[in-house]
């Protein structure tokens, strides 16, 4: 965990969040600047800055963001209409918060490409 970063503090029950799911290695929350009807992050409970970081030990949590993202997609109403899934990295995708982080977007159509 490290202590600043925010992210790993609301996975850890640290800071506040609207949890929508968790288990034990990924946390999802609604993101505090929502840019549609349902927008979500998933996010590992383990800090890892961005995908630049990822390695080998990091595959099987990876893998359960887009399990988590599927089942949040159902439980939110929105699987049969379609989302969208984002991970942005460092500057050019305009990454803000640097622990790795899985945007679910959804809950009605969505322009592409956007930015
Ligand atoms: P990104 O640009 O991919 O790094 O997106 C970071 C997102 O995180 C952004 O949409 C706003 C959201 N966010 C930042 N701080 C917080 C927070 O403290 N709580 C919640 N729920 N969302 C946050």
């Amino acid at each position: 965990m490290e202590s600043a970063c925010i992210f790993c503090k609301i996975a850890a029950g640290e800071a506040s969040a609207a949890l929508v799911y968790q288990d034990e290695q990924v946390t999802a929350f609604r993101d505090i600047h929502p840019v549609a009807p349902t927008h979500i992050l998933i996010v590992p409970r383990r800090h890892i800055v961005s995908v630049n970081q990822a390695s080998a030990e990091d595959e099987a949590v990876l893998g359960r963001l887009f399990l988590a993202a599927g089942k949040i997609a159902a439980q939110e109403g929105i699987a049969l209409g379609g989302y969208r899934l984002i991970v942005n990295t460092n500057a050019h995708a305009g990454q803000t918060v640097f622990h790795l982080h899985m945007h679910l977007i959804g809950g009605q159509p969505l322009r592409y490409p956007m930015g």
